[in-house]
């Protein structure tokens, strides 16, 4: 079977969105991934479907029901069994690529979408073994794009989807420095020219370059990931 992303939605049509496109879209249509969705609407049992409720101790918003997403959640639980859960939240833990590498890893993952004012708790509490996550801090309405940079973040790794000639190996997080700046054709362009050593065809050169490039970026940009870079790389080199 292939790697499969289940999503639990409201918005179930906002889906596939970016991810039938390009790369990701073409490595669906092969087969070495799928994508379903679950309408969390569908397990309303009133007549106006009813999912959400006012805060208990009062307050602004609404606060989707306890039962109502459980049913969803346990409905997307039979249909992958071994799928990591996953909440996507704000207050959640902070998506890193070495969690990308795990969700991949795995048979798939079960991707719940709530609005910002929140799930109630005690599906949290019940299903103790899902993961919140969060994208970055900063506030999202709901967790539907949040998801869609999980999947395609791992659908990226998946064997097959990404040819060699792209591979993984010089990417910045991978190395754990951000990217070195990166030139093509024309020579010069609005009297802008391209790094002498790019056109030297000296490749030992070039790849001294370009980690000097790379590392004089990350010191710039992000001293958090240049002071972890130091720290794994003290003693080699
Ligand atoms: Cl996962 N959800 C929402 N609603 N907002 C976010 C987020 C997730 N990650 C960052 N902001």
């Amino acid at each position: 079977l292939p790697w499969t992303a289940c999503v639990l939605t409201l918005f179930p049509e906002m889906f596939p969105g970016v991810l039938g496109h390009s790369l990701v879209g073409r490595a669906m249509s092969e087969g070495r991934w799928s994508l379903d969705t679950i309408q969390i609407r569908d397990f309303a049992h009133d007549k106006h479907k009813t999912v959400d409720d006012t805060p208990c101790g009062g307050g602004a918003g609404l606060v989707m029901r306890p039962d109502v997403v459980a049913d969803g959640l346990e409905e997307a639980v039979k249909r992958f069994p071994l799928a990591k859960k996953v909440f996507l939240t704000p207050r959640g833990k902070p998506l890193t690529q070495s969690k990308v590498r795990e969700l991949a890893q795995g048979p798939g993952v079960i991707l719940l979408c709530g609005r910002y004012e929140g799930i109630d708790q005690r599906v949290l509490d019940e299903h103790d073994d899902m993961e919140e996550i969060s994208i970055g801090d900063y506030v999202l309405n709901g967790g539907e794009s949040a998801a869609t940079v999980l999947m395609e973040a791992c659908v990226r790794l998946l064997p097959g989807v990404i040819g060699k000639e792209a591979s993984h190996e010089d990417e910045s997080f991978e190395a754990g420095l951000l990217e070195y700046p990166h030139y093509t054709r024309p020579r010069v362009w609005r009297g802008r020219e391209v790094p002498e050593t790019l056109l030297s065809g000296h490749h030992e050169k070039i790849l001294t370059w370009r980690k000097n490039q790379a590392r004089r970026i990350t010191q710039e940009r992000r001293p958090d990931l240049w002071a972890a870079y130091c720290e794994q790389t003290k003693g080699s080199a």
